[in-house]
């Protein structure tokens, strides 16, 4: 055998294979105007995901990710609930500086003013596509008493930056439960016109608490006994909505289908897609085919929500988008076990699964399992692969991020609370921040000052949320705690 040629041939094959070191990713220029998706879960806690370790099912899609980028360990988002973690996310403004962005109404008008500089305003003004697609749940229309569901919805994420938008009002458990898109109810049936009430029943109409024998999908297990869709009660008053009316084990193709349509349609010019699954909010009711978790319903949402994220990669890989589309797969606020409706979650959970991982609390808390939440970041190439990073991360500066790749410079007034940390969410050498504001239930915040995490006492401290369970983390006490020797947040060091 000629040894020169056979030397010459390993040489090429050891070459091909050699793995691009992280350095060599960190020192690749920035591409220009990637694809950006933000793949925003619902109260899917750090410990729910299996790439971060705990988790009772798994989550291979979302495992792939993680293999193909960087997974943060501290990153968090800003608020404890859906409303002001979204509305912080979207404007880079701290929720609770402002007392009207609690947890919305499904007939809620839009909390986001129009006037505000949003994320969807900065990639449209670079000349990208936008669209919110899933769950909104940051209000509708401008009426404070509740909206004309009849009629086009004015103010609609189309003012806010969004080219396209098709989402859900609030939340599955809030009534309206119909699509809206660009502002308009989906599938509208003029024979049965849509009436919503926050305050008080429909004649006629049956609610969850009057009438437990309609509930064939599922039963509450505290509040969410008003009107009945879909053998569900939720909360809120609805009448009418007809052919409108989603079916709730088809939220999330539904959610697929748009995003899909949004990507292809999409595919030769860059865009920016705000991708908001309902999953794994209550009710969670995911359709059959991934009823298989030993978790039962909640564990199967997550399944569902991995089923999403695998439709979404393949989708990019299949129209060749992969290598070009920075993807942020994040959760808008901390996990929760029963949150109001009988799906067997904390039985089933049990000695199995701990959906904030090591953390206390959860949804709706103070303490760490309320807002922090699983963060992976993929650039392929670009973004380093398969690394695990601790650095403090925080929704907040998601904008200003933003604003640093597109090389755009924005006024002091846009923004405010946001800070540029892209090298950071890039894991291109940014260390993270060093200080940072948490909220809880309410407008209660917490202090994040490098590993020390700080809560102040309040007055009246609500000590848990509702029937969750979940300790709110509010005290009438100072606490100070060493989040690196205690992260469980168990050794009050305020006394010493
Ligand atoms: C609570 C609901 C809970 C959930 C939450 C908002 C009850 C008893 N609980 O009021 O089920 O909807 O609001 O969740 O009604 S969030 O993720 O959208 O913030
Ligand atoms: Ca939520």
């Amino acid at each position: 055998m000629n040894k020169s040629k056979l030397s010459v041939s390993i040489g090429l094959a050891s070459l091909a294979t050699l793995p691009v070191t992280a350095q060599e990713q960190r020192d690749k220029e920035l591409p220009e105007r990637p694809n950006v998706i933000v793949l925003l879960a619902d109260d899917i806690g750090w410990g729910d995901l299996s790439p971060y370790g705990t988790s009772g099912v798994q989550t291979p899609a979302v495992e792939e990710l993680a293999q193909r980028g960087t997974r943060f360990t501290d990153a968090h988002c800003v608020a404890a609930t859906s409303t002001p973690s979204r509305y912080s996310l979207l404007t880079g403004h701290y929720a609770w500086k402002r007392e009207d962005t609690g947890v919305a109404s499904g007939d809620a008008p839009m909390i986001i003013h129009p006037e505000q500089y949003t994320v969807a305003d900065l990639f449209r003004e670079a000349g990208y596509t936008t669209g919110a697609i899933g769950k909104w749940h940051l209000g509708l229309g401008d009426n404070p008493s509740g909206q004309d569901w009849n009629q086009k919805l004015s103010p609609n994420p189309q003012d806010l930056g969004f080219d396209y938008s098709y989402i859900m009002a609030a939340t599955a458990d809030r009534v309206p439960c119909v699509w809206i898109e660009n502002g308009q109810v989906v599938n509208y049936d003029p024979s049965s016109p849509i009436f919503v009430s926050y305050k008080h029943n429909f004649p006629g109409e049956p609610t969850g608490q009057d009438h437990p024998e309609l509930l064939y999908n599922l039963k509450p297990s505290h509040g969410h006994d008003q009107s009945i869709i879909n053998g569900i009660s939720r909360i809120g008053y609805m009448k009418g909505g007809g052919r409108a009316l989603w079916k709730d084990e088809l939220i999330a193709d539904s959610i697929e289908h748009h995003a899909v349509d949004f990507i292809r349609q999409n595919k030769e010019r860059p865009f920016f897609l705000y991708l908001c699954t309902n999953d794994i909010h209550v009710p969670r009711f995911p359709k059959e085919e991934y009823r298989t978790s030993e978790l039962g319903l909640r564990g199967d949402a997550l399944l569902q929500f991995d089923g999403t994220v695998r439709t979404v990669l393949d989708e990019l890989e299949r129209l060749g988008l992969r290598e070009n589309t920075l993807i942020i797969l994040t959760s808008d606020n901390g996990g929760v076990l029963d949150d109001g409706y009988d799906d067997k979650a904390m039985e089933l959970a049990e000695g199995r699964h701990r959906v904030c991982g090591p953390f206390r609390g959860g949804k709706y808390s103070l303490f760490e399992g309320g807002t922090r939440v699983p963060f992976i970041v993929s650039l392929p190439g670009v973004v380093p692969e398969g690394e695990v990073v601790d650095h403090l991360v925080s929704h907040i500066d998601l904008l200003r991020s933003m604003a640093s790749l597109l090389g755009v410079t924005l006024s002091p007034v846009a923004a405010p609370d946001s800070r540029d940390q892209l090298s950071t969410w890039l894991n291109r050498g940014g260390t993270g921040r060093e200080l940072m504001v948490e909220q809880g239930l309410g407008t209660t915040i917490a202090l994040r000052y490098g590993k020390y995490k700080f809560i102040p006492p309040v007055k009246h401290p609500t000590k848990h949320a509702w029937q969750t369970g979940i300790e709110t983390g509010q005290d009438s006490i100072p606490q100070l705690y060493d989040l690196s020797t205690d992260p469980g947040e168990t050794h009050n060091l305020l006394a010493k």
